[in-house]
């Protein structure tokens, strides 16, 4: 078995993303499962494309895409991802969207096929902070999410995706002092809990 794991280049000014940073820091194998680890462009108009070759190529079986959600305090996976495009600051090619869908003619949302209740549970049970958040923004990871899921319906029908938050590193907030953050090291251990539940539920 295989799992993609996709993290985001840095966006919004900052010169890191946790995304990214934790997830090359993941082992490559997890609980027997191979982990592939793929950076993603905060690019509303080329993430999905860059996992869409990544998914072709390697055929996981587990697609989970990682972000940054500055201003959370918890590992949050994701249960949906909805439709619309709207972003308050432009993205990395200075792209910023206004209320548009994402497909057309797709459905309003997509629930995760991810056992998130289990993800949180994990998290915790390795001593830190998780909870389900219920909606992934619509930004660029609501995007990708979203994008994941179209594809997954469309052309991967057997494939499992979702979609998990992280908060900002400790040096991310150095000059926001009231933003909560993670160290990296809490983020890999964080993480890789979550992804060794996802790894027990599909071998179930
Ligand atoms: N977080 C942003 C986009 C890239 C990232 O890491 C978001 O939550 O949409």
């Amino acid at each position: 078995m295989k799992i993609l794991v996709t993290g985001f280049n840095p966006f919004g000014g900052e010169k890191i993303n946790p995304a990214i940073e934790t997830v090359k820091r993941l082992p490559d194998q997890i609980a027997g499962t191979k982990i592939i680890k793929l950076e993603v462009p905060t690019e509303f108009n080329r993430c999905a494309a860059v996992v869409k070759q990544a998914i072709i190529k390697q055929r996981p079986q587990v697609v989970l895409c990682v972000g940054q959600a500055g201003g959370r305090a918890a590992i949050t996976p994701e249960r949906v991802a909805i439709n619309i495009n709207e972003g308050s600051i432009p993205d990395n090619a200075g792209y910023q969207p206004h209320g548009e869908p994402i497909q057309l003619a797709g459905p309003a949302a997509y629930f995760t096929q991810l056992p998130i209740e289990a993800e949180v549970a994990a998290i915790q049970a390795a001593g830190l902070p998780a909870q389900i958040s219920n909606s992934a923004g619509t930004y660029v990871c609501n995007h990708l999410f979203y994008q994941v899921e179209y594809l997954r319906e469309q052309e991967f029908p057997s494939l499992q995706a979702g979609f998990i938050h992280i908060p900002y590193l400790p040096e991310q907030v150095v000059n926001k002092p009231s933003q909560p953050s993670m160290a990296l090291t809490d983020c890999v251990t964080g993480l890789t809990a979550a992804i060794t539940a996802i790894i027990s539920s599909t071998k179930n």
